[in-house]
């Protein structure tokens, strides 16, 4: 059977560009394994999208004076064409506007209500007497009660990532004009994840092994701090709306209508596509998220799941934790950072960044992107290992051989032969096991090693010196060489998919390209015919010298402003 997997990127806030720490916490890792599954021949999706609802949205418009569906329709199209310019492969990358959206969650609203999951309660809400209006939790600031730091939001603290409930906010204000906010009676929807936490917890606990520590153990301090009902609808007219009477004015809480994306934009894609992943007992789940996104998706999303009963739990929830900028935090209103918008009219290879995004996906601990490190990386391994690979084998043959090494056999002829063959044995299911792990650092570590393997087999044979006393013997090393070439396309695809479709059609002359559908199962095989012409060979990547860096860094920081944007 084959084995269907549904791979999600937490879906963005759309209250401004996209800035790089959105990429290496979700779209690209999720990218990268939905690329490997495919070529390892599982049936997976990926499904992503926007988030337009929520306060941030909301203020950022505000702010602007504009319309908020205005805004968020402009930044939507920003971020989707981001995403493609980064060659995400999205399946599916909608939006939480679509009507669809919108009647699914009520309806998943009304299952759980039904099932006895709900309650209602009225409770003091935070209110602004200024602007005579209840305060959604990100227009309310103040101080964590866990960590001090003084511009927390009434829902969460993002500097300790604490989650916080209405009340906990050491001074709270409104953060649209200033003014201390009180506390006013308003009646809300509840879900009462207290109900549920003997099962969640279970849950929790089955995946103990299979979670990243810090994802598990964030999990287990929510639940250790004892769940509690939580409210699930707010005081705005920004959002779906509650088909409840009582509470038909009130719209429901951005994050029960965001997480539901990932099932209702599935949904989008058919009934049929949708029940085969979504009520498929034998269908994997695995969502990748940035670390403030966890507790949200361990607990509150699988509270609701379980509540609703009908739709399968989540296999693995990948976190990653921060990318800060030069050892500082991103900022986009101190112009800290690379900020991607820049990047739909910037020239850079798109793989040499993809490649550096890798090296520095923030798997374990929070890490860094510097731009020396991007200029290293992109020289000494992309360039020094991969590229000048390919390189130096099609280059080779072309000159050589008029890129056709007719006659020529996989045979071993010496102990260098033997080990290179018995490494294109082995080493793309060593690759392989990475990818399916979610170590992607080191499954690229392993790609470059195996780029070595093939750059160290040419010093060894050193054609360029038997072309001249013995040319079969020369030729004999470049069909195993090309050989290698071929297999190594195929395992750094999911990480450069551009410049690898490139080499494949482009240089090697195949057909299809190297990711597609079970292609991995071909990166064992050394069954290029010999006959096999390749097309001339070009440079796949350039040289990042001191000048080009400058240049990238200038233009891809640019601060970008959202007037513009709104505007255009
Ligand atoms: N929009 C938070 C964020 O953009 C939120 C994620 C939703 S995932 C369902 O970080
Ligand atoms: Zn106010």
């Amino acid at each position: 059977m084959v084995e269907k997997i549904l791979i999600t990127a937490a879906l963005p806030y759309i209250n401004n560009v996209p800035h790089m720490g959105h990429i290496v916490g979700s779209h690209l890792p999720a990218d990268i394994q939905y690329r490997h599954a495919i070529a390892t021949g599982k049936d997976a999706i990926f499904i992503g999208g926007s988030d337009q609802h929520g306060t941030p949205a909301v203020m950022a418009a505000k702010q602007l004076g504009v319309e908020t569906q205005d805004l968020v329709d402009k930044l939507h199209e920003v971020h989707k064409k981001v995403y493609a310019k980064l060659n995400i492969a999205y399946t599916n990358y909608s939006n939480t506007a679509n009507p669809n959206h919108h009647q699914f969650v009520q309806e998943f609203f009304e299952t759980i209500h039904r099932k006895g999951f709900t309650s209602t309660e009225k409770r003091d809400m935070y209110y602004c007497e200024n602007e005579q209006m209840f305060l959604p939790d990100r227009y309310v600031i103040g101080t964590c009660p866990t960590c001090n730091y003084e511009a927390a939001n009434a829902d969460q603290c993002e500097e300790c990532a604490t989650v916080l409930s209405t009340g906990d906010l050491i001074d709270p204000t409104c953060y649209s004009c200033g003014e201390e906010s009180h506390f006013k009676e308003t009646e809300h929807v509840m879900i009462q994840l207290g109900q549920l936490t003997d099962t969640i917890d279970s849950w929790v606990e089955s995946n103990k092994d299979n979670w990243r520590p810090h994802v598990y153990s964030e999990a287990k301090r929510w639940i250790n701090e004892g769940l509690k009902s939580r409210s699930i609808t707010r005081d705005m007219d920004w959002g779906v709306k509650v088909p409840l009477e009582g509470f038909n004015d009130k719209v429901f809480y951005v994050w029960f209508d965001a997480l539901l994306g990932y099932a209702s934009f599935t949904q989008e894609l058919g009934q049929e596509v949708f029940e085969s992943y979504w009520k498929n007992p034998d269908a994997q789940i695995m969502h990748f998220l940035g670390k403030d996104n966890v507790p949200f998706h361990t607990i509150f999303w699988t509270g609701m799941l379980q509540a609703h009963g009908e739709l399968n739990l989540p296999s693995s929830i990948i976190g990653y934790n921060y990318l800060n900028f030069e050892g500082q935090k991103f900022s986009k209103s101190k112009g800290v950072g690379v900020f991607c918008s820049n990047l739909l009219t910037s020239d850079i290879n798109i793989d040499s960044l993809r490649s550096y995004l890798t090296t520095v996906l923030p798997e374990n601990r929070d890490s860094d992107f510097k731009w020396d490190s991007y200029q290293a990386v992109t020289n000494n391994e992309l360039l020094g290992k991969i590229g000048n690979f390919f390189n130096r084998t099609l280059n080779f043959t072309w000159k050589n051989f008029n890129g056709n090494l007719n006659g020529a056999t996989t045979n071993p002829q010496d102990m260098a032969d033997i080990s290179l063959v018995s490494k294109i044995h082995e080493m793309p299911g060593k690759i392989s096991t990475l990818f399916e792990q979610s170590k992607f650092r080191d499954a690229y570590k392993l790609v470059l090693e195996y780029a070595s393997e093939g750059n160290r087999y040419l010093e060894r044979k050193s054609p360029w010196k038997t072309i001249k006393t013995n040319p079969e013997k020369a030729k004999h090393a470049l069909y195993l060489a090309l050989q290698l070439a071929k297999s190594l396309t195929i395992v750094a695809n999911p990480i450069l998919p551009e410049t690898m479709n490139q080499v494949w059609t482009e240089q090697l002359g195949l057909e299809g390209t190297p990711g597609d559908a079970g292609r991995w199962a071909e990166a064992t095989k050394l069954n290029l015919p010999s006959n096999h012409p390749i097309h001339q060979p070009t440079h796949l990547y350039e040289k990042i010298t001191d000048e080009r860096l400058e240049q990238l860094r200038t233009e891809l920081s640019k601060p970008h402003s959202l007037e513009q944007i709104v505007k255009e």
